[in-house]
């Protein structure tokens, strides 16, 4: 490791309130990239809007804090355009899971290479603690006084069933193993996808109900088993660890093999394809 944690850390100072998980989220990016040895001008960190989305800000790499929902379709877009840059995607449940979860399983089948965090408070945090797509059913919040009538979505059984190449989940309280996994998601050759409990201190503050009820993915999980992890995800989607993992060829590689098979042509070649010269009978 070359590059220290703390080369990572802007000036700007986390607005986020004390107690909140985004900060044991954004020390394990910060000591990730530096394991990673990242290089700032050649990442790019893009987020969408809620409080976890402030993250960019607070890194020294590239960012992009856009609009609500649209944090996967600008990262892959950046992806895209330039496959040499490291990109990472981050945001909150709210904003990855309801409006922009239409986004999420074609990031994941497309499988392009980025790796994207969901700061998971189960919650919307930044609009004062409307419930979200995983909120608890009979959750109590401004928008459901008398308890929420909707189930959760149990995201890392979504992961898996879109086919998304490493699945993982995290938690900011257990930031090493956090750390561990954002590694692992950015060594992972295509879409990684890491949901991290993240308590909101403020609107629903789960961090003791997680800390005693989260555990680590039993040792013999084979994360290759798609079925198992599926299994795993319906059984225990609040195990830690890599539930899922799953190499293919990622929409950057896709693109570059159609490059390459392809005749160089023009677009007088295209029409004259179509024989245009040919009489029309009147
Ligand atoms: C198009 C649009 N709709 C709604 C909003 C209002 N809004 C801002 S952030 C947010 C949800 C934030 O919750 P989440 O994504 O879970 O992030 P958190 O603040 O909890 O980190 C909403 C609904 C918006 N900014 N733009």
């Amino acid at each position: 490791m070359t590059t220290n944690p703390k080369d990572f850390k802007s000036d700007l100072k986390p607005i986020w309130c004390p107690g909140c998980g985004d900060f044991g989220v954004l020390a394990a990016a910060y000591r990730a990239f530096a394991e990673l040895d990242l290089d700032p001008d050649r990442t790019v960190v893009v987020s969408g809007i809620g409080c976890s989305s402030r993250f960019p800000g607070f890194v020294t790499t590239y960012g992009y804090h856009g609009v609500h929902g649209r944090a996967l379709p600008t990262a892959m877009g950046v992806k895209m355009a330039n496959p040499e840059l490291d990109v990472i995607a981050v945001g909150g449940d709210g904003d990855g899971f309801a409006i922009g979860g239409g986004h999420f399983p074609h990031a994941a089948r497309r499988n392009v290479d980025i790796t994207y965090i969901v700061m998971d408070n189960e919650i919307y945090g930044l609009t004062k603690g409307q419930v979200s797509p995983t909120s608890l059913h009979q959750q109590k919040s401004p928008s459901s006084p008398y308890g929420n009538m909707e189930q959760p979505l149990n995201t890392m059984a979504t992961a898996i069933a879109a086919d998304a190449s490493f699945v993982a989940r995290g938690a900011s309280f257990r930031p090493k193993e956090l750390t561990e996994l954002v590694i692992a998601g950015m060594r992972n050759p295509g879409f990684s996808f890491i949901d991290a409990y993240s308590p909101c201190t403020a609107f629903n503050n789960r961090t003791q109900i997680w800390k005693d009820e989260v555990s680590q993915l039993d040792e013999n999980h084979d994360p290759g088993d798609r079925a198992a992890a599926f299994a795993q995800a319906l059984e225990d989607p609040m195990a830690l660890g890599i539930f899922y993992k799953h190499e293919r060829t990622t929409m950057a590689q896709h693109l570059q093999a159609l490059k390459d098979n392809s005749e160089p042509t023009t677009p007088d070649a295209l029409l004259d394809s179509y024989a245009l010269d040919v009489k029309v009978a009147s």
